[in-house]
């Protein structure tokens, strides 16, 4: 072989290796393939939901990890978007079906963890059907020893199951608006505690199945709430392309914002980023005013229109700005008001087809967007649209004091307390994993 075809090869093998790394850089040598699907209760909104995928996330993670499941190859299949809570579902089938592709970058949060589109799932194992189906509860007697224990058991179902057999013994049930999908078994699992509680029933303890579903998803707790392994997951979360090229078109149009100016350019590989230095954020302040159900549902901390308005004009004074953006789910009139007390104020309003491309969730991420790139945000409190906001801009590295910030009521029952301040963590706290 001739020293120039020798070079080639070796090139060719290190171009190889190297696409391997940077593509799949988490993939295990081909190991038994197994998948991990879930769902929440149908009533969780689509913020916490966003909550929930980084729990079973970090537990797939510590899946591929654990020495007890023996390379099992953990991939997660993400549940489909659809049907979520009251928003949503008044909009029908609409919205539903909808693939995290639409809402996220689905190649940045394989990073963190393997992931797959449930339709992909389906073309791989050949069928909609899922080997077992765990209904996760919480324990019939609630915390009997009155003290704190993790635990886990199968146990009778408390609630009737959503679930039927039909008369071939298959599992129906609502599986994301996907009618021919069914489950072979099906039992309630009691659990209280973490993730990685999961690991040893999963990797052999209970089960060797090559699919398992965990639907209630929501019961699972957090393992290293606020640790790395969160913030790398939440990272990893970065939003889809077509969602971020609308918001930064319309911070240009008419906000004057750009990431270069604002700081906030970010790498292609969530995983390259790091705060070397503050970011500034557009010349605009931004405020997130949830109302619908919280004006009822948190009166007690939900400012007026004319209250907002107020502390919105002061905060543009103090920030020498004289644009403001607002994201909210209040009404046109609540929005018309505003409008006619904060004459800088801008929203934005999808087109007819950026509503039907981008679907509620798109139109939320955006709003989120350019929220996060403002040089000053106020939220709501207890909203976890307004938490996703201020860990946007803990991944752009703004200033503490730029971001956990709500808007008090004028009534006297709000104590006014600002937002926890949620720091991200860069580096390895000693997690240990089994
Ligand atoms: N576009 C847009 N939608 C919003 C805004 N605020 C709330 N929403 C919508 O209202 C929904 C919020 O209510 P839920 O779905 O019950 O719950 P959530 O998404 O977990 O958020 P919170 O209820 O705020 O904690 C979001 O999913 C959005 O679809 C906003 O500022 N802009
Ligand atoms: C796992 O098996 C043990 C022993 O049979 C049982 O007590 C426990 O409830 C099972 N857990 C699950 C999640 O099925």
């Amino acid at each position: 072989m001739s020293n120039c075809a020798l070079y080639f090869i070796l090139n060719l093998v290190f171009i190889l290796l190297s696409y391997n790394y940077a593509v799949c850089e988490d993939a295990k040598p081909a190991g038994n393939k197994r998948y991990l699907l879930y769902d929440c209760n149908p009533g969780e909104g689509f913020n916490l939901r966003r909550d929930v995928y980084m729990r079973v996330a970090n537990l797939v993670k510590s899946l591929r990890e654990s020495k007890s499941c023996k390379g099992d190859d953990w991939v997660l299949v993400l549940p489909p978007w659809g049907r979520i809570s009251y928003h949503w579902k008044e909009h029908g089938m609409e919205q539903s079906l909808i693939p995290w592709s639409m809402f996220f970058n689905v190649k940045s949060m394989s990073g963190f963890v393997p992931v797959i589109e449930y339709e992909d799932y389906i073309e791989e194992v050949g069928e909609a059907v899922i080997d077992e189906l765990w209904y996760l509860q919480n324990y019939a007697e609630g915390w009997s020893s009155g003290t704190w224990e993790e635990k886990m058991h199968e146990r009778d179902c408390i609630e009737n199951p959503v679930y039927e057999t039909d008369s071939e013994g298959k599992i129906r049930g609502w599986f994301w608006g996907y009618e021919e999908t069914y489950a072979k078994t099906f039992k309630c699992v009691s659990v209280q505690g973490m993730s990685k509680l999961f690991v040893k029933p999963l990797c052999g303890g209970n089960t060797t199945a090559k699919s398992v579903m965990l639907d209630r998803g929501e019961n699972m707790l957090h393992d290293m709430f606020g640790g790395k392994r969160y913030w790398d997951c939440r990272r990893s979360m970065v939003f889809a392309d077509a969602l971020i090229k609308t918001a930064d078109q319309f911070r240009s149009k008419y906000l004057d914002s750009d990431d270069v100016r604002d700081k906030t350019v970010m790498p292609e590989n969530w995983k390259d980023h790091k705060c070397t230095e503050d970011a500034i954020g557009g010349p605009y302040i931004a405020a997130h005013v949830r109302r619908k159900d919280f004006l009822y549902a948190r009166k007690e901390f939900v400012p007026s229109i004319k209250q907002v308005a107020k502390v919105l004009s002061e905060k543009m004074k103090e920030y020498k700005v004289d644009k403001v953006f607002i994201a909210s789910d209040g009404t046109k009139e609540e929005m018309k008001e505003l409008k006619s007390l904060l004459p800088g104020m801008f929203m934005y309003k999808p087109t007819k087809t950026e509503k039907s491309e981008f679907k509620m969730g798109g139109v939320a991420i955006i709003d989120q967007i350019i929220c996060s790139h403002a040089r000053f945000f106020m939220g709501t409190k207890e909203s976890t649209f307004s938490f996703r906001i201020q860990e946007e801009r803990e991944i752009m590295c703004f200033p503490k004091h730029t971001t956990f910030n709500r808007i008090c009521s004028d009534e006297g029952s709000d104590d006014c307390e600002q937002p926890a301040k949620w720091k991200i963590v860069w580096k390895s706290d000693s997690e240990i994993w089994d």
